[in-house]
């Protein structure tokens, strides 16, 4: 095959992508050539942690959005990748809430297997896409060397992620607080904090585990501030939900209900933005964070160009086996094994799917929806089949966890959905591990 194809970036999306046409490859196929560009100098996307914030060594946003004592916020039964189990990676069955540390190690475990290590160039950072008659022309620069060039590829496969550039609203007073305003983008060891005051805005998953992570790690109080709603677990005593910031009075901060209360600093927990700045309009992804994108035919593929791929651009509850699904499918469009159907067929696809999300009830149909979109790419490529009803279950078990306490549902563990074996209660609550190091971690 002659074919060329760029993947832009080597998190665990593009590290799907790899692994997907090196197994087409192990099978006997003719694969394209593949040229993965990551603008760090090592792979694993947000997982390989970095104590940089703002820019880089290079005058590069830093990518990095994960903190220091992060532990996986679900369970590692629902991302377990269905070619490469847990149990194979470490030789034994682990318990279910990976650090940072143990989740990279095992990601990057099946693609060193792979050997696709080869297939990447490090610390080149892509520029710019024009499309061309045929294809595309894509302009990177190797960062070291300061070199930018340009190359020719049929296909590009942007795996950039979505959690990276911070949304980051302004309230009144913040260029007069005397404490600390940063985004959870720039928020990284929670010990800055502790014996301080902390207010969070917004209910998500960065609010919910950085406050955690505040509390375990001795801050004084935290304060957590909602646009919708509040996230109405049953909180330790030092932590109170309350309506949105207003505004901020030197260190006062004012909520919409009248309240008020002193805080040290300031954390945005208020998402992210899909960012493509090396993208023209012409092909570039619009779309909130939601489970079905916009413009993006099976979720993947760029209805406006449709030799452009997208993967991982979904708001997730299922990660790593999505992001293989997504990959092995693409994999097959590329390859000429999955034909696309007609402009008028893809937008229906992506009008349908949205329309099938606003009727979502509840998270337990969304991570159903999610499951059974990973299902349907799954069930039109070799990917390995797995009992993906089985990881909703352990997604179902894991929210009652969390509501029963969400101090110690990570204590709790799951049967894996690949291997079929139970996890081991970990040897340390969380709330007690202050080592999480993968050494540590791992002595079960
Ligand atoms: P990323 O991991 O973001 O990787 C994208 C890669 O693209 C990076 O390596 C980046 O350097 C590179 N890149 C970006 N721009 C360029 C460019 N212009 N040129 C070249 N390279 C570029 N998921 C879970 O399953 N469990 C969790 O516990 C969990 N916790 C999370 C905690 C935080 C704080 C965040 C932000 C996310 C978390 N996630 C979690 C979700 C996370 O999105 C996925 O696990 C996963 O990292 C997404 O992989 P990705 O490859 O799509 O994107
Ligand atoms: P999310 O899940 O996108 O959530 C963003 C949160 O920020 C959400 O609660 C929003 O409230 C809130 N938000 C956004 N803008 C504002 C403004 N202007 N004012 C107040 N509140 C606001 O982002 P996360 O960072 O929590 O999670 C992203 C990923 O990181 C996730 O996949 C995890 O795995 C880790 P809303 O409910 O819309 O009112």
């Amino acid at each position: 095959m002659t074919k060329r194809v760029a993947i832009f970036g080597a998190g665990p999306s593009g590290l799907a992508q790899l692994r997907a046409f090196q197994s087409a490859q192990a099978k006997g196929a003719d694969i394209p050539e593949v040229v993965c560009f990551e603008k760090q100098a090592n792979w694993g996307g947000l997982w390989n942690y970095t104590w940089r914030t703002g820019l880089d060594q290079y005058g590069e946003p830093v990518h990095g959005s994960m903190y220091r004592y992060l532990w996986s916020n679900g369970p590692k039964e629902g991302l377990e990748f269905a070619d490469y189990s847990f149990e194979e990676h470490f030789g034994k069955q682990i318990a279910s809430y990976p650090p940072r540390a143990v989740l990279f190690d095992y990601i990057q475990g099946r693609v060193t297997k792979a050997g696709v290590r080869d297939w990447i160039r490090f610390e080149t950072v892509v520029r710019w896409v024009e499309k061309t008659e045929n294809g595309f022309d894509v302009t990177v620069c190797n960062l070291p060397s300061d070199r930018t060039y340009t190359e020719h590829f049929d296909n590009v496969i942007v795996a950039t992620g979505h959690f990276s550039t911070p949304n980051m609203p302004q309230f009144e007073g913040f260029d007069s607080f005397k404490g600390r305003i940063l985004h959870a983008h720039d928020f990284r060891d929670a010990m800055e904090f502790s014996d301080k005051n902390i207010l969070i805005v917004g209910t998500s998953y960065s609010a919910e585990d950085i406050g955690s992570q505040l509390w375990k790690y001795g801050a004084k109080s935290i304060t957590v501030s909602h646009r919708t709603a509040p996230m109405g677990y049953e909180w330790p005593e030092n932590w109170k939900e309350v309506p949105l910031l207003i505004k901020v009075e030197g260190d006062t901060a004012h909520f919409k209900d009248g309240t008020q209360t002193k805080v040290d600093a300031i954390i945005l927990c208020t998402g992210y933005k899909h960012h493509f700045p090396f993208l023209p309009d012409s092909l570039r992804l619009k779309t909130p964070n939601v489970l079905a994108a916009d413009d993006l035919y099976k979720g993947t593929t760029y209805v406006h160009a449709p030799s452009l791929f997208y993967l991982g651009m979904q708001d997730q509850w299922f990660t790593f086996n999505m992001f293989d699904a997504q990959s092995w499918w693409v994999r097959d469009v590329i390859m000429g094994q999955i034909s696309l159907p007609s402009h008028a067929a893809m937008l229906a696809d992506v009008a349908e799917r949205k329309k099938t999300e606003a009727k979502l009830e509840d998270d337990y149909a969304c991570i159903w929806y999610q499951g059974g979109y990973t299902k349907e790419l799954i069930d039109e490529t070799d990917y390995p089949d797995f009992d993906i009803e089985g990881a909703c279950q352990a997604f179902k078990e894991w929210k009652g966890h969390k509501k029963k306490n969400i101090m110690t549902f990570r204590d709790n563990s799951y049967r894996s959905v690949i291997t079929k074996t139970m996890a081991p209660v970990h040897h340390t609550p969380w709330k007690d591990a202050l080592d999480d190091s993968l050494d540590v971690y791992l002595k079960n």
